[in-house]
């Protein structure tokens, strides 16, 4: 129903080039933590013949005057409405000066101008720097930035984009200084901070010679936390060159962590500001994984500088333009740093679990959205992994060498422009001379493809066929769908495990990966002697869904036999998720694994021929989350029953065999190295199979998380602990407690522990803990390590029978509604997906999220999300 308050829809086909450009701007801060006076010069000109006013955007502002060509401006000259500020009859030419009064400290959404402990510092993607002046808020205007900002000395470091042009003191105890940035950017990524911090040092000299100063401001007293991100950004810097030959370009790059945040960071041209999460790090208390992310997300802020910054979005529609783009080259890092296996299965397992599903929700959208309420909204996985999906596929199709000639004439043609998708896409075909039209479908087209393969073999023709099926489902936002241009690669195994070459009709050997097109095609292989065994997806070729007959023997086979690693866990993860299904359509709630699926696992445990940190991987029974999202309408309890009970069985049947195999995995002294970090990672997985079906054959927990020296083993064994119901729960809790109660960062694990109680009493634990000294509903790192995990996480507990952790979960997100609308439309996405449970409780998670479309001043970022999911 449209009512007043109803927020407007913006859509992709009305997009216009802007009518003004703006070539200069000059802003000057003088900071006061709630009455902040921004002042902003710039040159505008009139583009096109037309005679339309210039509309700026603003929101929040005071205004306190406004010139032309500096005079100032009689009232009847302009108008200011809650979102804009409209000035009529200018000349072609003219300089706006327009003076706003903001208040940071009351700034609690955490976009604009805003304090972070203390410190002043902004966010302004997507439509954040129209909190802070009134401007051409879209990113195809880009201008040269000068800034100037005034401040208390106590904010000792005053920071903007670009070089440092003057500093000096001032009367009554304060302090300036002023920046250059000579790049032309979008308004968006504009930064400054300012603030009292502890800075670290180092240097780089790029491929092109130039020596690039590099600054790291952390939270006084936490320098030695931030010496990984420092050498992870060197190590992205030489990476960029030396894969894609992308050089850095300019003198200096800072980056700030900040502890309060919406989300990882931000790739503001020459000054990241990152959420501390992703910059403090050492063994104490970080995790393997803390460490990675540290390098990916280090990596993908800078990747930016190219894939962003030098070449930017025409429009907001076309964000997966360069986060898509982005995230491809950070994975790309990641998998050159470590193990590109492993880090494959990772990314997959996003893709399987998170993105498909969001094509499945109500927020169901193509990487390139055609229409959006709240732009914040869009930075989905969809967009940002099911786009660096897309990008892989491009990769796949045109190989390593075309694709790189691809992106250097995407850089040739659109350096210093705003573009589009399609420009993109054009650069790669271009290129490389590979058609790419019904490609482009990826683009516009949601939803999750369904593949469906069936084979056949003629022994007289030795000719194995492959028969492949697609068809896309309905999405909540599109009915009609198209076939997708699907990339297949397969591998065809004989008896004995070797793997076939794929023969033409002549005998020439063919692409292992398959164009698939049409809505129904087949390929024929020949000079098969017998039938082979299919791998099919291999490597996750593209985000579909594969359906092939397999039996209990191929799975198993393939799990022993396919050199892909991706395929192996795959296969075993059907095995599982089969034997789970298997017992829930009998109404078990509890299952035993067949002795195929036992004889894998232990083949697994025992092998020495894998890395450990993919046999971890495929070891660990998939999720209740990649189980939900296998079916259209599940029992959830029952799942996550039947699923821990799959767990159980392990540990009972291989106990012997884990232990002998645990006793191997003995990582010296604490390194983030990836053979340490593969013994790490396989032991968390067998103990938790111990601790759930094998406990005395546990070693001491208590001693031995008294004695390692880091936090992803005793993390490991405090989760195994909390989630097994292990009498040493508390202990451990409290022992961690004492040791970092006074380091909120690495107490959100602590948080995150207990909202993953599957026992009763987490929500009153959780009650409790909203009234502890670290946490804080004003930050988003709090709320989400403690309710956005357990709302995401925690099935006993959050989809409980009584509609209690639904009611928990919209207490929080009322809460939120006005002090944090990006928080609170993240982490109320867990009840939007109520079509995927038993009637019961989609009334109760239908009753709450009308209580929140009920809400009197909801914010467009609530609505637009809960709206869609009531309409299902
Ligand atoms: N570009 C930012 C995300 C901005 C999110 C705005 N709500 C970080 C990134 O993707 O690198
Ligand atoms: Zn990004």
């Amino acid at each position: 129903m449209k009512t007043e308050q109803t927020p407007t829809v913006k859509r992709l086909v009305d997009y216009r080039p802007p009518n003004f450009t703006i070539s200069t701007v000059e802003l000057d801060f003088v900071l006061d933590e709630s009455k902040a006076i921004v002042t902003n010069r710039m040159q505008v000109s009139r583009a096109g013949r037309h005679n339309e006013p210039l509309v700026l955007d603003g929101e929040g502002l005071t205004l306190v005057s406004l010139a032309i060509d500096g005079q100032p401006l009689p009232a009847e000259r302009f108008q200011c409405s809650d979102t804009t500020l409209t000035i009529s009859s200018l000349p072609e030419c003219f300089e706006v000066t327009v003076v706003t009064e903001i208040d940071p400290k009351a700034n609690t959404s955490l976009e604009g101008l805003y304090l972070s402990e203390g410190s002043y510092c902004t966010q302004c993607e997507a439509e954040g720097f129209r909190k802070i002046t009134y401007y051409l808020d879209r990113p195809d205007v880009l201008a040269v930035f000068t800034t100037r900002i005034e401040a208390d000395e106590k904010c000792s470091y005053l920071l903007s984009n670009g070089n440092k042009t003057e500093e000096g003191r001032l009367p009554d105890g304060r302090h300036y200084a002023s920046w250059h940035d000579p790049h032309p950017k979008p308004c968006y990524l504009f930064a400054l901070v300012a603030g009292e911090f502890d800075l670290l040092c180092d240097s780089y000299r790029t491929t092109e010679g130039r020596d690039v100063a590099l600054q790291l401001f952390v939270d006084k007293g936490n320098k030695p936390r931030g010496e990984f991100a420092l050498a992870a950004l060197k190590r992205s810097m030489a990476w960029d060159e030396q894969r894609f030959g992308l050089a850095y370009d300019l003198d200096i790059y800072m980056v700030v962590a900040v502890d309060f945040f919406n989300m990882g960071a931000m790739e503001n041209k020459g000054l990241n500001v990152f959420n501390s999460k992703y910059v403090l790090a050492e063994p104490q208390s970080a995790t393997d994984t803390d460490y990675h992310n540290i390098e990916a997300v280090i990596g993908h802020e800078y990747f930016h500088n190219w894939t962003g910054n030098r070449v930017t979005c025409r429009d907001w529609f076309q964000l997966s333009l360069k986060e898509g783009l982005t995230v491809f080259r950070d994975q790309e890092f990641s998998a050159d740093m470590g193990s590109p296996a492993v880090n494959r299965l990772q990314n997959v397992r996003v893709i399987q679990t998170q993105q498909f599903a969001e094509d499945a929700g109500p927020m169901a959208h193509p990487i390139r959205p055609a229409q959006v309420i709240e732009m914040n909204n869009f930075y989905t996985v969809t967009v940002y992994n099911k786009g660096s999906e897309v990008i892989r596929m491009i990769h796949t199709l045109l190989g390593e060498a075309s694709f790189r000639k691809g992106m250097d004439l995407y850089f040739q043609r659109h350096d210093g422009q705003a573009v589009t998708c399609d420009d993109f896409v054009l650069a790669m075909e271009d290129a490389s001379g590979i058609d790419l039209t019904t490609f482009r479908r990826w683009y516009s087209q949601s939803g999750t493809p369904e593949v469906t393969v069936t084979d056949s073999y003629d022994e007289v023709r030795e000719c194995y066929t492959l028969n492949c099926t697609q068809v896309t489902p309905t999405t909540a936002d599109q009915t009609e769908k198209a076939p997708q241009h699907i990339p297949l690669a397969i591998a065809l195994y004989a008896d004995n495990g070797e793997e076939l070459p794929l023969n033409d009709q002549v005998g020439e050997l063919q692409h292992s990966v398959l164009d698939f097109k049409q809505t129904a095609q087949t390929f024929e292989f020949f000079g098969i002697k017998q039938k082979p065994t299919p791998a099919l997806l291999v490597n996750f070729s593209a985000p579909v869904k594969l359906h092939f007959d397999y039996t209990e023997a191929d799975l198993a086979f393939l799990v022993k036999h396919a050199s892909d690693a991706y395929v192996k866990w795959s296969a075993l993860q059907s095995l599982l998720s089969e034997a789970i299904f298997a017992a829930e359509q009998k109404g078990l709630d509890s299952l035993v694994l067949s002795d195929v699926i036992i004889a894998a696992c232990e083949a697994l445990i025992k092998t020495t021929q894998l890395d450990e940190a993919i046999v971890a991987e495929i070891l660990s029974v998939p999720s209740v989350a990649t189980l939900i999202e296998q079916r259209s309408f599940s029992d959830i309890s029952r799942l996550a029953m039947l699923r821990d009970s799959a767990v159980r069985c392990l540990g009972e049947r291989l106990s012997e065999v884990i232990s002998a195999r645990l006793a191997t995995l003995r990582p010296g002294p604490y390194q983030y190295a990836a053979k340490d970090v593969a013994q790490r990672s396989l032991s968390g997985v067998l103990i938790s199979y111990l601790a759930a079906g094998a406990p005395t054959h546990l070693p001491d927990i208590v001693e031995r998380f008294n004695r390692v020296d880091n936090m992803t083993e005793k993390l490991a064994l405090l989760a195994a602990a909390n989630h097994w119901q292990l009498s040493c729960k508390e202990r451990l809790l409290s022992s961690y407690e004492a040791a970092w109660k006074h380091d909120p960062l690495v107490m959100d694990k602590w948080l995150s522990i207990q909202a993953l109680s599957p026992a009763d009493g987490a929500i009153s634990t959780i009650r409790r803990l909203f009234d502890y000294e670290v946490f804080s509903f004003s930050n988003p790192n709090r709320v989400r390590a403690l309710v956005g995990t357990f709302a995401a996480s925690n099935p006993y507990q959050f989809h409980r029978i009584d509609g209690e952790g639904y009611k928990l979960l919209t207490e929080v997100v009322i809460k939120l509604n006005k002090l944090n609308p990006q928080v609170a439309a993240r982490i109320i996405t867990p009840l939007t997906q109520w079509k995927k449970m038993d009637v019961t409780r989609q009334g109760l998670m239908k009753g709450c999220l009308q209580e929140v479309l009920a809400l009197p001043e909801l914010s467009k970022d609530l609505f637009e999300i809960v709206d869609k999911s009531l309409a299902q």
